[in-house]
């Protein structure tokens, strides 16, 4: 039986509980991390030293980095949906994995904890534009790219979707104002017909810390 380690509203345990669910898997699933704790317990160490989740474990195999457990799960059980066919196509999801982690990612988390996850009083306006800034030149390259396409590297959804579509969903439900992408809102509206995105991205935040720890709580 698979386990998935992680808070439902962590925008990298997302990921992994919709891929899991795209492909129908079986799992139990752990509530840790934030309010909930449990990342410094021995056990958890033993799995991910680096004490962050998702984590999946799958008898003695234990795998931590969200993007490498997207992965995982394509390669093992999504032949012909998750997984895209060929290697040239496997190539280029691999590139906007590695894209969303290392271009799209940092803005949006200087963006998410500038705005929704700090005391108001004590939110710096010259960090949150800034934040912006980059994250809407990010985007612009995203919403190139979806020019014509209807998802990322097939015609159909695949793990080169799933990260970044967790992080847009974040991104639309921020409180600032949104630049006119026409591609990336259309890609953006096919996700959300998708049941296993409305079920573990769709996850209201709120628009203060406050708020945040509120719904973090009624979680479960
Ligand atoms: N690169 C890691 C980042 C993991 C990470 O930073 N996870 C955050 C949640 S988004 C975490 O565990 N924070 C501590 C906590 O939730 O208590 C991945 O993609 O899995």
């Amino acid at each position: 039986m698979l386990t998935i380690w992680g808070r439902k509203n962590s925008s990298n345990v997302m990921p992994v509980l919709w891929a899991a669910d795209e492909l129908g898997l079986t799992y139990d699933h752990k509530m840790v991390g934030g309010s909930f704790g449990g990342l410094d317990t021995a056990a958890f160490k033993a799995m991910n030293p680096n004490q962050r989740v998702p984590v999946l474990q799958d008898g003695d195999f234990v795998l931590f980095e969200s993007n490498a457990i997207v992965r995982h799960l394509a390669r093992s059980a999504g032949q012909g949906s998750l997984l895209p066919d060929g290697l040239q196509a496997q190539a280029h999801a691999d590139q906007w994995l590695d894209w969303h982690k290392t271009t799209l990612t940092l803005p949006m988390i200087d963006l998410f904890w500038g705005t929704v996850r700090c005391e108001p009083e004590q939110r710096n306006p010259d960090l949150i534009a800034k934040a912006k800034a980059a994250t809407d030149k990010a985007l612009a390259i995203l919403d190139d790219h979806l020019a014509g396409r209807d998802f990322m590297v097939m015609d159909r959804l695949t793990l080169a979707d799933i990260p970044l579509g967790a992080l847009v969903y974040r991104y639309y439900q921020l409180q600032i104002e949104h630049q006119d992408f026409q591609n990336l809102t259309a890609w953006y509206a096919r996700l959300q017909d998708r049941p296993a995105y409305q079920k573990n991205v769709m996850i209201p935040f709120g628009t203060t810390l406050a708020e945040w720890n509120e719904l973090e709580r009624a979680l479960v």
